[in-house]
């Protein structure tokens, strides 16, 4: 079974997020998906609208996932990888080259961002409509 891990906040979630989700899963038998914990998020200098516990749930309901593990520190990939028997670690592009060290450890797959979606728009959109405040 070759297994495939990705990992990010899934905040409001969106078909970028499906896009990448789907795409992930296309390259395997198996993904896992390591959602930000809220204190991993402030780490990475994001608030996300919905929890940890929010996210993961709605994340675990996509039909291209198939285990969900939080995400608490940076350094933790290497260990994912070898105590989930990984064999590929998928990211947007938006993060190309950064996680090259994985490399010793599984194949490593940057995938192109879906253009014209992002948390961050959809949060300005809703500002700017005076629904999110
Ligand atoms: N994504 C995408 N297209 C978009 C928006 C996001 O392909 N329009 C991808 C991102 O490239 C990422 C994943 O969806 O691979 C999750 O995006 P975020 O929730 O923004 O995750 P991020 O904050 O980038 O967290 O350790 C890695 C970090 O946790 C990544």
């Amino acid at each position: 079974m070759k297994k495939v891990i990705t990992y990010g906040t899934f905040d409001l979630l969106h078909y970028g997020h499906i896009n990448i989700l789907k795409r992930a899963r296309e390259l395997g038998d198996y993904l896992v998906v390591a959602i930000s914990s809220d204190e991993f998020n402030k780490l990475k200098n994001k608030k996300a609208y919905f929890s940890y516990e929010e996210r993961k749930l709605m994340v675990e309901a996509i039909r291209y996932v198939d285990e969900v593990i939080p995400e608490n520190t940076w350094e933790q990939k290497i260990e994912d990888v070898k105590e989930h028997n990984i064999d590929v670690f998928v990211m947007g592009d938006d993060w190309e080259g950064k996680f090259d060290f994985l490399k010793d450890y599984c194949e490593v797959v940057y995938l192109p961002r879906t253009e014209g979606i992002s948390t961050t728009q959809i949060k300005a959109e809703l500002k700017k409509q005076g629904i999110l405040k």
